[in-house]
């Protein structure tokens, strides 16, 4: 710290140093405080509720000046098939990911359990179901509600209407832009509150689960948090290297304080405005991608969570002692592949969905149980796994469409951003 003012250099220090620092604090405050931490929970709760209220207005303002931007009509069509055909790509990689670790890791070989009965097999969500469902019969419902799909069409059908209507549609395009431009200073505000959010949610963690919980049910943890970090540095690093001809160092650099907010609060969207901050001030996206391709990618694009439940299904397996055929396996990558595109991306989502999981391969739901004792756990990775498949698929696709500020990437002497 340069000034002799301690206060003075803890303001001037960069975002993501505070955060790196409030995490550890967090963690040890919480160890010695153990359940007593509770007291620090509203603090972080506060804090993602801010984080959240900027999402719907700052989604659909954003996105209808990134559409009513695009200058190539079909570009937003581009834009799209690429941005699926990555997100689905990716997700099915990471669910192979989280099957290979439940069977490195074996985590349920050591537990001899017997299940009252079988689940019955259920249906995964019909496709159709999820495509009608995307048009939003009650804009201003959706937007009640923040439903963020049916926000993105509803904002994508509006922005093309506004463009289309030419010389009338610049006033209201106006207005929407000089929103999306104060929700993007009100995210700068909000976002140089996390170090204080995230110190009180880790810390709530900390004296939650303590040290204890990671006793019996370390091997789930372990396995899951491995395949994360294989899934982010590995298969995320290639794809940045050598799809996107970037430099991953300063792609990770860049991710990290959307990563951090990620991993404390376990919301992919509660993220989204760190995410596109991320994008925009440190990544070089345009506007116009970021504020459409990571809105779609932090409702349907959800690789951690993939990537958990196929260490899960091994594991309920394991410890009921079920041996999965390999039809099994190809049921649960598709599942989980498209499980993925309906799982909200709010905390918890992923364990709700893993009941599907295994029921559609006749698992015991009792494993749900004995996962949730330290789902907050798994959560806070698989999230932080979510989101960076999101600004790497954003990062890819604006390179692809030539909205990339590469400078970022190619003079290792940028200056840092402070933000
Ligand atoms: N917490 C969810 C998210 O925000 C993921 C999950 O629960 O699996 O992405």
């Amino acid at each position: 710290m340069t000034s002799s003012n301690p206060l003075r250099a803890w303001l001037n220090l960069a975002l993501w140093k505070k955060i790196v620092i409030a995490m550890i604090l967090g963690v040890i405050v919480g160890l010695f405080m153990g359940e007593d931490a509770l007291w620090l929970k509203p603090i972080g709760d506060l804090f993602v509720s801010t984080i959240k209220m900027l999402i719907v207005p700052l989604v659909f303002c954003s996105l209808i000046v990134g559409v009513t931007s695009m200058k190539d009509s079909t570009a937003m069509g581009r834009i799209s098939i690429k941005s699926i055909i990555l997100y689905l790509g990716t997700t099915a990689i990471a669910i192979t990911i989280g099957l290979a670790m439940g069977h490195l890791f074996q985590p349920g070989a050591a537990m001899n359990l017997t299940a009252n009965a079988a689940a019955d097999a259920k249906e995964a969500p019909s496709l159709i179901a999820t495509f009608l469902n995307l048009v939003p019969k009650n804009p201003v419902n959706a937007l009640a509600e923040g439903n963020i799909l049916q926000i993105i069409v509803f904002a994508l059908f509006l922005g093309i209407s506004l463009a289309l209507i030419g010389e009338k549609g610049k006033p209201a395009i106006a207005v929407f832009d000089s929103l999306a431009e104060a929700m993007y200073k009100l995210t700068a505000i909000v976002m140089s509150f996390a170090p204080y959010g995230v110190f009180a949610l880790i810390a709530w963690v900390a004296g939650t689960y303590g040290v204890k919980t990671l006793g019996n049910l370390a091997w789930v943890i372990l396995a899951v948090y491995v395949g994360c970090l294989l899934h982010i540095y590995l298969f995320y690093g290639a794809l940045v290297k050598f799809l996107g001809r970037l430099s991953p160092i300063r792609f990770f650099k860049g991710i990290r304080n959307a990563q951090a907010i990620a991993y404390t609060t376990s919301s992919s969207a509660g993220t989204l405005p760190a995410s596109m901050s991320a994008a925009q001030n440190h990544l070089g996206v345009s506007k116009g991608i970021s504020s459409f391709v990571l809105p779609l990618g932090a409702t349907i694009n959800m690789d951690g969570t993939a990537l958990y439940q196929g260490v899960c299904a091994l594991f309920v397996a394991q410890a009921f002692g079920i041996d999965l055929s390999s039809g099994d396996y190809v049921t649960i990558i598709i599942t989980a592949t498209l499980a993925s595109i309906g799982t909200a991306g709010v905390p918890g989502a992923g364990l709700i969905m893993l009941s599907l999981i295994l029921s559609t391969v006749g698992l015991p739901m009792e494993g749900i149980a004995i996962i949730a004792g330290i789902d907050r756990i798994l959560d806070m990775a698989r999230t932080t796994v979510n989101i960076s498949g999101d600004l790497m698929v954003t990062t890819l696709v604006a390179k692809s469409e030539g909205q990339l500020d590469e400078s970022i990437y190619n003079d290792p002497n940028t200056q840092e951003p402070t933000v």
